[in-house]
């Protein structure tokens, strides 16, 4: 089945005739191979340059366009942007999707075969960096004057193997055999400095200057990845850089006949961009890492400065041309580099500079968590900034003395409590309050999230300053997590609404009144099934576990981390286990429990959890006791490119998070969209989520938000649930045992313990009973098929809203206030 497009309209499109001529001759003049001899590595290469002479053409359109209506724009910046693979996204954008798998089809060659090439580009850990990736594809969607900056890893998130049951990480290597989808820009390169000392100079005007001599220089080198716009009118580009040693450097030592010294540097210098963090949601006190923040942030303002002076003679319309998006609070070590380069180098004075700070940035916050909290030491940033350190002193010495001082006049518990450096015995920078006190808008991302934001994390701010805080509840790419990854159901949509709605994502809830035509039941579920047998398939190759296709397929995919709890899941799956095994007549329907997940490599709980579900899954699925009416299955190496595969197939959308822990969760959007339905908690989006598709379509379960903070204000004992339930204490009884460990007692004790004597932080046994009685209401309503497909149509039908287009259109409206640029 094919999905129809808009292909015939679109004044790009090629001919798959012309198609196969443009590959042919890549395949020659580009890549020097013939199709005798092309491997599948070449005949990919040579399809993506056959798209490039497209997307390079729209590319430079583009920024002509901006750059002749002198367009305001948002620079997107961003540690993370986690884009997995381009060429079957690029292809659909381009509108030339099936012309390309015929033009491949005649030539002898599968499409799937030769895009299945392409190494995913995992540039980002998890949610925040994909939000970044749905973000860009709809800024160019949408036509909107927009870049990306970020960092030009050597190596993305690692690649995860599982040995013996445990993880075990491996290097990603994304470019090691060349990328056909970046531009390298030496045109535009950066000398980014570090380290060194602050001289105070009083010039011939009597005027104090401060004066940075850096004791190190590397370079930026800028990679351009163009982002394609859905139908290809803005090609917009995602701007990462790559860092360098610095040429004068290498030159001096190497004349003094330093040549070993100077590899030296050169190896540190590149270090810099070696390597993305692999850590979800935390991260202490690297030096490494603290450089790789600024090291993007000041080759990505040089950028856009120097943009900015093509036209402009001063910076009185900087802030009116230019909004810069910190991606949490990653990036905020832009805002003092900012006021360093007006006022050291531009010879600002301090408002002014302030001003065009304050107008110019602003904030999202994606955690509550206060261990992702970010927090730099004072001697760090010293070591590293000291520049920069001082202008954070001095931004807070004002903060303190003028607005707080004004608000709560000789508080100085206050100030203590609001400052931007929290004392202590190592004193730290918190950045946070930093991006609070200069952005002109701070947003949380989903409703839910923003009401803690103001309410938990910044109450005193949002005294002061109730204007700045927002909501912008994310979105994710229907592009993407619609269209590209699920074709059967994309084609039943066109067919049903026309070939509009992967750009208007409300058009699908037509299909609610389709909910209980049993025809249209019909065709939904064979897609669901469809997509179930392939993904039964992927399981085998890869675990090498038979599922069946009929059974329920559950599936929790996303970052291994304790508020997440995947360890809830497998309490429950371990207490259904147990049911079969006291009573082989026990009623249920077939289900297979699916998990995909990467712990940080220095999560040891994390990585426990992995390992049970391992080992549980090991002793489920070969125990012949049970039937095959229970299956385990957890998938190696989860990335974007498996997920694609996951969202089509599944029927139950696990997003069991503590109430008040998940800012908002993409993953249950896609699932949504795709047709399952989700079981979870009133947590992050999943609230809006049961709004749009109503409650009576998904199952809630739990404590929610308010009654987590109570139990915990009144102190919760996880023991009294221990022993208040005894298949929750028997199960939890049983990771004592060898049972799943044959011959190895206590290697699953962790998980029991941090649930007791680790005190439950997200109170996983306070919710086992609920998550428990939700899971047998699933199971029920599975039973009923007619009931089930309506509630799957209902969930696809009714999420319009969670497309990221809404979401931009929302930061447009209440942040960026942009204009739409059309490129000829
Ligand atoms: C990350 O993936 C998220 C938040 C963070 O603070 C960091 Cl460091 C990484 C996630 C949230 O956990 C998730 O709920 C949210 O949907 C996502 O960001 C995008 O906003």
């Amino acid at each position: 089945m094919a999905a129809k497009k808009a292909t015939a309209k679109n004044a790009l499109a090629l001919s798959k005739e012309q198609f196969k001529d443009s590959i042919v001759k890549h395949l020659r003049s580009t890549l020097g191979t013939d199709e005798a001899r092309a491997n599948n590595q070449a005949w990919w290469k040579a399809t993506c340059s056959a798209v490039n002479e497209l997307v390079f053409d729209r590319l430079t359109e583009t920024s002509k366009a901006n750059a002749e209506n002198d367009s305001r724009a948002v620079h997107y910046l961003s540690l993370e942007f986690l884009m997995g693979r381009l060429t079957v996204n690029n292809l659909h954008n381009v509108g030339v999707f099936d012309a390309a798998r015929d033009a491949l089809t005649d030539l002898g060659k599968d499409i799937n075969d030769i895009c299945d090439e392409e190494p995913d580009m995992a540039l980002g850990n998890g949610g925040l960096g994909r939000l970044a990736a749905c973000f860009i594809d709809s800024l160019a969607t949408l036509n909107y004057p927009a870049v990306g900056y970020g960092i030009h890893y050597e190596h993305g998130l690692f690649r995860q193997e599982i040995q013996g049951g445990r993880q075990i990480e491996r290097p990603d290597s994304w470019r090691e055999y060349g990328n056909p989808w970046e531009i390298c820009r030496p045109e535009s390169i950066q000398e980014v400095p570090l380290y060194g000392y602050v001289e105070t100079v009083f010039g011939e005007d009597g005027k104090m200057r401060k004066v940075w001599h850096a004791g190190r220089q590397i370079k930026g080198v800028p990679w351009d990845i163009p982002v394609v716009g859905y139908e290809a009118k803005t090609v917009n580009v995602l701007r990462l850089w790559e860092s360098k040693a610095a040429d004068f450097f290498d030159w001096d030592v190497f004349n003094a006949g330093g040549y070993v010294d100077s590899q030296a540097e050169k190896s540190q210098a590149e270090a810099v961009s070696k390597v993305l963090y692999p850590n979800d949601e935390s991260e202490q006190g690297k030096e490494l890492r603290l450089i790789q923040q600024y090291f993007f942030c000041a080759c990505s303002l040089k950028d856009i400065i120097r943009r900015y002076k093509r036209n402009h003679t001063d910076f009185s319309q900087f802030s009116k041309q230019a909004v810069i998006q910190l991606n949490d609070t990653h990036p905020t070590v832009a805002i003092p580099e900012l006021m360093r380069i007006l006022i050291d180098e531009e010879g600002l004075v301090w408002d002014d500079a302030w001003k065009i700070c304050s107008e110019t940035f602003a904030y999202t916050n994606h955690t509550l968590l206060p261990e992702a909290l970010e927090k730099w030491a004072v001697y760090l940033f010293e070591k590293v900034l000291p520049r920069h350190l001082e202008i954070i002193y001095e931004i807070n010495r004002r903060f303190l003395e003028d607005e707080v001082e004004a608000k709560w006049p000789g508080n100085d518990e206050m100030k203590r409590h609001l400052s931007i450096i929290e004392e202590g015995e190592t004193r730290m920078v918190r950045m946070a309050f930093l991006c609070v006190v200069t952005c002109f808008k701070t947003n949380g991302v989903a409703a839910m999230h923003s009401e803690l934001v103001k309410q938990d994390l910044f109450p005193e701010f949002c005294e002061l300053w109730p204007e700045r805080f927002e909501n912008v509840t994310n979105g994710v790419t229907p592009r993407r997590w619609l269209l590209a990854c699920n074709e059967e159901l994309a084609s039943m949509y066109t067919d049903l609404v026309g070939d509009q709605w992967p750009r208007d994502l409300t058009l699908l809830s037509k299909a609610n009144e389709f909910a209980d035509d049993a025809k249209f039941q019909k065709k939904f579920m064979d897609i669901k099934h469809t997509k179930k047998v392939q993904l039964a398939k992927v399981i085998k190759d890869l675990c090498d576990v038979e599922v069946d296709p009929n059974a329920i397929f559950d599936i929790q995919i996303k970052r291994l981390h304790e508020y997440k709890r995947q360890h809830l899941n497998v309490l429950h799956i371990l207490a259904l286990y147990r049911r079969l095994l006291e009573n082989p007549n026990y009623e249920m329907n077939k289900r297979v429990f699916i998990f995909g997940a990467k712990a940080a490599p220095g999560y040891k709980l994390a990585k426990d959890i992995i390992y049970a579900i391992n080992k549980i899954a090991d002793k489920v699925n070969n125990d012949e006791r049970i039937q095959g009416k229970l299956k385990v299955v957890f998938l190696p190496n989860y990335r974007v490119t498996l997920a694609e595969k996951l969202f089509p197939a599944a029927d139950v959308s696990e997003q069991i998070s503590t109430a008040g822990y998940e800012a908002s969760g993409t993953g249950n959007m896609k699932f949504a969209l795709n047709g399952a339905l989700t079981l979870g908690t009133l947590d992050g989006a999943n609230v809006e989520i049961a709004e749009e598709v109503g409650d009576e379509n998904v199952f809630i379960f739990g404590l929610n938000c308010d009654e987590v903070k109570a139990l915990k204000a009144a102190g919760y004992n996880p023991w009294d649930y221990y022993y208040g339930n005894p298949e929750l204490k028997a199960v939890l009884d049983w990771l004592e045992t060898d049972y799943f460990t044959p011959g190895a007692p206590g290697e699953l004790a962790s998980i029991k313990q941090s649930l007791l004597e680790g005190g439950d932080p997200y109170l996983c046994l306070a919710d086992f009973a609920s998550y428990s009685e939700a899971h047998i209401a699933v199971d029920k309503m599975y039973s009923d098929k007619k009931g089930w497909a309506r509630k799957a149509i209902i969930n696809s039908a009714s999420v319009g809203k969670f497309n990221s287009d809404r979401s931009i259109e929302d930061y447009v409206d209440r942040i960026w206030h942009l204009e739409k640029v059309m490129p000829n």
